[in-house]
């Protein structure tokens, strides 16, 4: 049987005012940046509720919502999760990085060194459920699990930015240690690592460009 609809019929906007809206929010995006030096100073906790409220209207796959958001400001975790994810990626960059990766890297100017962890006010990791747990403790199929965490994820960015704070998506690799640190149930796998606050002073972004509408678009017209 089919589940409870509801007539769903929202006002259409004119396109004149929607090309104005489309506008804005495109100048709105294009100012976001990555940003990997914070300044120390603190968030206040809704602020991190409402990206987080974001973020969970992503679309998902049957409607699963296959996400978790663990956000952290206690510094003691925050010490924890640094130090893990330093211990990794001192490996990444001494071992198991390859010459090509090293080279994709290199404009970013990245190392092993990730101050950010502790200086960010908050630290928000996203799990992704590769499953659901039934109320008798069986698993339950999720479908298109990482495409939408991947959407949640990008939702959460752009409310963040819209309210003036800067974040890096952050994939320390491997995240297992996330799961220990943050005690999250077997079912959950880290995503991504968000740090989020205000860039410090003095912090600089590489001199990048995005890619124009016509590299990453084609239109078939007929
Ligand atoms: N996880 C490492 C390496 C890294 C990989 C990619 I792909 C990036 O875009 C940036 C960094 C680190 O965080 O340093």
């Amino acid at each position: 049987m089919a589940g409870s609809t509801r007539p769903w019929r929202p006002p259409r906007i004119p396109h004149d005012d929607a090309l104005l809206r489309g506008e804005a929010l495109l100048q709105e995006l294009s100012g976001r940046r990555s940003v990997r030096a914070f300044a120390p100073d603190p968030v206040p906790r809704r602020l991190i509720e409402l990206a987080i409220a974001c973020a969970g209207t992503a679309p998902s796959g049957a409607h699963q919502q296959p996400w978790s958001f663990v956000a952290v400001s206690d510094p003691a975790i925050k010490a924890r999760i640094r130090e893990a994810a330093e211990e990794e990626e001192r490996r990444f960059y001494g071992e198991r990085i390859t010459e090509p990766w090293r080279a994709a890297l290199e404009p970013l100017g990245t190392d092993w060194h990730k101050p950010f962890l502790e200086i960010a006010p908050w630290i928000v990791v996203v799990f992704a459920q590769r499953h659901g747990v039934e109320p008798d403790g069986t698993a339950r199929k999720h479908y298109y699990v990482a495409e939408s965490v991947g959407i949640a994820v990008g939702l959460f960015l752009a409310a963040a930015h819209r309210m003036g704070l800067s974040t890096l998506t952050h994939t320390p690799s491997p995240m297992g240690f996330l799961s220990d640190v943050l005690e999250r149930p077997p079912n959950e796998k880290a995503y991504v690592l968000i740090p989020v606050g205000y860039p410090a002073e003095g912090a600089t972004v590489p001199d990048l460009t995005r890619k124009s509408l016509a590299e990453i678009s084609t239109f078939k017209t007929g």
